[in-house]
Formats: structure tokens, C-alpha cells, sequence
């Protein structure tokens, strides 16, 4: 199976959007294989977010990010980088279409409420990042012969 991270961010922590968040992916089929609630610190930050730290809008994304906990976890199923892109919506939530996270739950663009790595090579180190190979646990859902051909 397919493989992505994802992570709830500090605002979706504190608006009370852990559970909503979660059941959509549970909703669309998706499996957790992995989850932590963790607060990040400017290292780790600095890592996950290594293509941006030149960037004008690392330091307030640093700030933001390291504001409060987050929740990381592993999604798993057919394609799941890509859905998990598609269910988030754009980067700007200003853009992102209703029915997606950040467009029915966002604003701002420094409040997006939500990552999900966007190939599966990003998906790969971040969740190296995140997670040892023993915090993935490998099970099999009863509905996925529901789910899949
Ligand atoms: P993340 O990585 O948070 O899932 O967002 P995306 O993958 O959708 O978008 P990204 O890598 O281009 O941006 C990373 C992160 O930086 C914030 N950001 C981005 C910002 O505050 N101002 C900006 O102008 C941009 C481009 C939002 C997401």
C-alpha cells in the first residue's frame, strides 16, 4: 500500500479539528498506519521544512509552526499522496475549492491547518522524520475488499 504523512498544525490543533480531520481520511477509505501528537522545536522544524528556510516566509512559518502541538501521522491506501493532496486543497486556502480541508476550514495561507507531502519521495523523509520503522504498524482493515478491486 501507498504511503504519505500528513500533519495537523497548530492551528488545526487548537480549532478543535483533530477528530473532523481524521474522520475524513478514515471516511474516504484511507488507514492510519501511524500517528503522534508532538510539539515541534526550531530543529525539527528546520528539517521537515529544509526547501523553504531561505525563503521571506520561513520565520513567520517557523514561528507558526513551533506555536503549539501538532499531529503527524502515516496515511496509507492506493494513490494516497494524491488523494490526501486533493482532500487538503491548495496551498492559500483563499484558492482552496469548498469541500477541501483548507478550503472549508481556512483562510490565510500562514494558517493552512494542514500538511501533506507532495510526492512519494517528500513522503518518505518526512515520515523518516517523524517516525522509526517500528512506529509503523502493518494491519489490514475488513472493508478494504470494499474499498479496492
Ligand atoms: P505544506 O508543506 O505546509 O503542506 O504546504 P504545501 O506543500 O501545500 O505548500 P508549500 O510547500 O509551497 O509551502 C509550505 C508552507 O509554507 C507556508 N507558506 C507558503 C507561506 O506561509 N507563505 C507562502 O508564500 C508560501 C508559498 C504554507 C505552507
Amino acid at each position: 500500500m501507498d504511503k504519505t504523512f500528513v500533519m495537523i498544525k497548530p492551528d488545526g490543533v487548537q480549532r478543535n479539528l483533530i477528530g473532523r480531520i481524521i474522520s475524513r481520511f478514515e471516511d474516504k477509505g484511507l488507514r492510519v498506519a501511524a500517528i503522534k501528537f508532538l510539539r515541534l522545536d526550531e530543529e525539527m522544524a528546520r528539517k521537515h521544512y529544509e526547501e523553504h528556510v531561505e525563503k521571506p516566509f520561513f520565520p513567520g512559518l517557523l514561528e507558526y509552526i513551533t506555536s503549539g502541538p501538532v499531529v503527524a501521522m502515516v496515511l496509507e491506501g492506493r494513490a494516497v499522496v494524491e488523494e490526501v493532496r486533493k482532500m487538503m486543497g491548495a496551498t492559500n486556502p483563499k484558492e482552496a475549492l469548498p469541500g477541501t480541508i483548507r478550503g472549508d476550514f481556512g483562510i490565510e495561507i500562514g494558517r493552512n491547518i494542514i500538511h501533506g507531502a507532495d510526492s512519494p519521495e517528500s513522503a518518505q523523509r518526512e515520515i523518516g522524520i517523524y517516525f522509526g520503522e517500528e512506529d509503523l504498524v502493518p494491519y489490514q482493515k475488513a472493508e478494504e475488499c470494499w474499498l479496492y478491486e
